[in-house]
């Protein structure tokens, strides 16, 4: 994937000017992403992972949430473009590759690391908004582009699979690490449970609210949110809990030493405190109850979800290492037991 040997396919079939600069741009575990230049204006291009993703139901949904949101009577957020093919289609299929194209964010930017609480709460607060436009979208409208996405037994059976499937020396090689699983699953199977048993309301989500999908202006204002590729049924605590996983240690996610990978209270707080006001409506009391669970629920997915690519050979994230799966998996769960234990 990312290769593009020519792009003149692109301007034919979207009837843009000629692209002046075309840039590969390190965005995502899942597409490859490009900035594109041309004489009348910016554009974000995508190469669509249509092994992960089925690209019919990707875009439909997509073009279904972005006309919801278009419709909102609203000025704080601005809602992404996305451009059609001169065909009217929302993706474009050229030999074997799926493209997409969006209008470029002019003035935007997004961090993978809030620098400091006032951006922090901010981002919070623009992802919380967000689920509050969302709150009216029928859910019937969109299909389950991932199915079982966010489901931790779902995530755990498939680790289960894997380790059965690797080769002895990866499978001693995260030991501990599958200790750590065994020891965290039980406790954080419960949201899961409350959300299955209807304890707590199903409700739609963006399902990858970590920290870089949201974008700010100049003045740390956020924004946009971008990423709406999972936007599909949930509960609040995914996007409560991914934006705590990923702002309230100043750790990247794959950090290493994990003597770095700590919890700011601060962050932590600021991040609930400005998702729970950009949100809103009234939470319900079982919901609030359940909001501790949230870091942690979804620090220990992505560490499953590591866990599980690195002993299938890392076929799934893209990696710019061979053990960043394993880092990665590595500092999510301890960054669970240290959300856990606090
Ligand atoms: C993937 O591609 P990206 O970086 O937006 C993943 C998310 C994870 C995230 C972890 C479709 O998102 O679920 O939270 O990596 N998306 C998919 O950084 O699996
Ligand atoms: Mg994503």
């Amino acid at each position: 994937m990312g290769k593009v040997d020519s792009i003149e396919f692109l301007e034919k079939a979207y009837g843009i000017a000629t692209i002046q600069n075309f840039k590969k741009i390190g965005v995502g575990h899942i597409h490859s992403s490009f900035k594109i230049d041309t004489s009348t204006g910016s554009y974000f291009l995508q190469e669509i992972n249509h092994q992960i993703f089925p690209v019919e139901i990707l875009s439909n949904n997509l073009e279904e949430v972005l006309n919801h949101l278009k419709e909102k009577d609203q000025e704080f957020l601005k809602i992404p473009s996305l451009v059609k093919t001169l065909a009217g289609k929302n993706f474009l299929k050229e030999k074997a590759k799926y493209w997409r194209l969006l209008k470029w964010e002019e003035g935007l930017r997004s961090y993978d690391n809030p620098s400091g609480i006032d951006q922090l709460f901010s981002g919070a607060k623009a992802y919380g908004y967000f689920d509050q436009l969302l709150s009216d979208l029928d859910p019937s409208k969109l299909r389950a582009v991932i199915p079982n996405f966010q489901s931790l037994k779902f995530r755990l059976s498939q680790l289960d699979e894997a380790t059965k499937n690797c080769d002895e020396s990866r499978l001693e090689e995260t030991m501990m690490q599958l200790v750590a699983v065994a020891q965290y699953k039980k406790s954080l199977l419960k949201l899961e449970e409350a959300w299955t048993s209807e304890l707590i309301p199903t409700r739609v989500v963006h399902n990858d609210t970590k920290f870089n999908n949201v974008m700010f202006d100049k003045s740390g204002t956020a924004r946009c949110v971008v990423d709406l590729d999972t936007v599909m049924p949930g509960i609040l605590h995914f996007d409560l809990g991914d934006g705590i996983r990923t702002t309230t240690s100043l750790s990247n996610e794959d950090e290493a030493d994990l003597t770095r990978v700590k919890i700011d209270h601060e962050r932590l707080k600021a991040f609930k405190n400005g998702f729970l006001e950009g949100f809103g409506s009234t939470v319900t009391s079982s919901e609030e109850a359940l909001v501790p669970l949230a870091g942690p629920y979804m620090a220990f997915i992505m560490g499953v979800r590591f866990l599980t690519d690195y002993l299938n050979g890392n076929i799934y994230y893209t990696t710019s290492y061979p053990e960043q799966n394993l880092n990665r998996a590595l500092c999510q769960l301890h960054l669970t037991g240290e959300l856990l234990s606090f």
